[in-house]
């Protein structure tokens, strides 16, 4: 099929990397962003993602006009959906987006036209779902026009790397849809295009995401056997790693962002009565924040007034989104304990939540603390000197929750330093 343009409808963490990247080489893209503020600011050329390399190749692909942003859709040759699939309060898929973009393509859909949905989605959406709406166009769906669901896989962090590198599949709604998906990514994609079904490749990206939050599960409940326990979980997991078959994954304080904390419950909605590891695995990540206050507890009894400056809000480190963080769980489980939190969050320092103050910078955030929390291993986290910390803060007591801390040097420094999942005593 030829490709000539391509029109891109959301233009958040996927689909802006993914409508630059199609530009960059040599299709021209349309760009388009149902918030007024998204469109308008990147018509000014300023790129509203953290994102490293994403604002380089955007800002060259705006000013050759090889990507142009747009409030609606236009015609063109192919169309890629990739707007938020967020979920309700009782964990069922918010579809509401994946509709609007397809029926804001009804008017514009042509003949011969490819219709690729990215979105992470609910399976059979793109039978069910998407499918019924494109075809008010008239247009029959596998032989007027084609379609495809074709899952985004990329690493936040690594989003410019992983959409050339990483395998991609692409799932038809019939194969002449796939083969046309394969036209179109091969634009600019280096790894592996595996073509299938649309279901089943609706199926392996929740299968994916599912199963690390699986296992990320395991070494959460691991951790809280290990202090039961009185061992330390960081150390046990070293030594299990070096089975040939096993790779345990990080504790930490729960699982966030917008994919492994939201994917499984896709699943679990379309088959409850059969999902029940899938369902506890979400259960034992969404209560470790639980756990954090819990293991804090250890060295801190009574948080009851005390001040805490917590380290990190983002969903994981060096990355600017907080969505499903659980470090903001962890803030409420202290507040709720009554303790005072102060945050640092150099990636998002103009963050605003009611419970808790924000700090403006590291110092402020420690000054007058009694106890560091250290949420996330940021970089810059990982690489403080814990003797020049000692004389930033009054606080002595330190709970690291990522392992992001080696306990010696902050012994030395005069700090009590905890870690998450360690039982044995101090
Ligand atoms: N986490 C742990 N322990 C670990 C690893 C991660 O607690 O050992 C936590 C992180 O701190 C974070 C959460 O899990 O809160 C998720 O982080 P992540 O780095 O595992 O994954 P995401 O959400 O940034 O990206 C995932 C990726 N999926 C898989 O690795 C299977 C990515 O490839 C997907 O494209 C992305 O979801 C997505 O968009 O679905």
């Amino acid at each position: 099929m030829e490709i000539n343009h391509i029109c891109v409808i959301g233009l958040g963490y996927i689909g802006l990397p993914t409508a630059s990247m199609f530009a960059q080489n040599g299709v021209r893209v349309t760009g388009v962003d149902a918030n007024p503020r998204v469109v308008e600011s990147l018509q000014q050329g300023k790129v509203h993602i953290h994102e490293p390399g994403l604002t380089e190749v955007v800002t060259t692909v705006l000013r050759d006009g090889t990507l142009a942003i747009a409030s609606a859709p236009v015609e063109a040759d192919a169309f890629i959906i990739a707007v938020p699939t967020p979920f309700y309060d009782d964990k069922k898929a918010d579809l509401s987006h994946v509709r609007a973009a397809a029926e804001s393509l009804v008017p514009v859909l042509r003949r011969g036209n490819l219709v690729v949905l990215e979105s992470t989605s609910p399976p059979l959406t793109t039978q069910n779902v998407l499918r019924p709406i494109l075809e008010q166009s008239g247009l029959n769906a596998g032989e007027d026009f084609l379609l495809a669901y074709s899952p985004e896989r990329v690493l936040p962090g690594q989003i410019m790397k992983e959409l050339v590198e990483n395998a991609r599949v692409i799932g038809g709604i019939n194969p002449a849809s796939a083969q046309a998906g394969k036209d179109l990514y091969l634009k600019f994609v280096r790894g592996e295009v595996v073509l299938t079904d649309a279901a089943t490749s609706e199926m392996v990206k929740l299968m994916e995401n599912t199963f690390r939050d699986v296992n990320i599960a395991v070494a959460n409940e691991f951790s809280r056997l290990a202090e039961r326990l009185g061992v330390d979980v960081w150390e046990a997991i070293r030594i299990a790693n070096r089975h040939p078959r096993v790779r345990i994954l990080n504790p930490g304080p729960g699982v966030g962002g917008h994919c492994i904390s939201v994917d499984p419950w896709f699943l679990v909605e379309s088959a409850p009565d059969i999902t029940h590891l899938i369902r506890a695995a979400r259960e034992v990540n969404d209560t470790q924040p639980e756990f954090v206050l819990q293991s804090l507890k250890t060295i801190l009894p009574s948080p009851q007034g005390k001040r805490v400056a917590v380290l990190g809000l983002a969903y994981k480190p060096d990355v600017d989104d907080l969505r499903e963080t659980p470090s903001l769980e962890v803030v409420r489980e202290l507040v709720l304990a009554g303790a005072t939190v102060t945050a640092w969050e150099p990636y998002k320092p103009d963050f605003k939540a009611p419970n808790m103050k924000m700090a403006a910078s590291l110092e402020e955030a420690i000054q007058d603390a009694d106890v560091l929390l250290l949420l996330v291993g940021h970089s810059q986290f990982k690489a403080l000197d814990p003797e020049v910390v000692a004389q930033k803060t009054s606080a002595r007591l330190v709970l690291d929750a990522v392992n992001a801390w080696p306990s010696q040097p902050w012994q030395d420094a005069g700090f009590t330093l905890k870690k998450l999942g360690n039982g044995k005593p101090l």
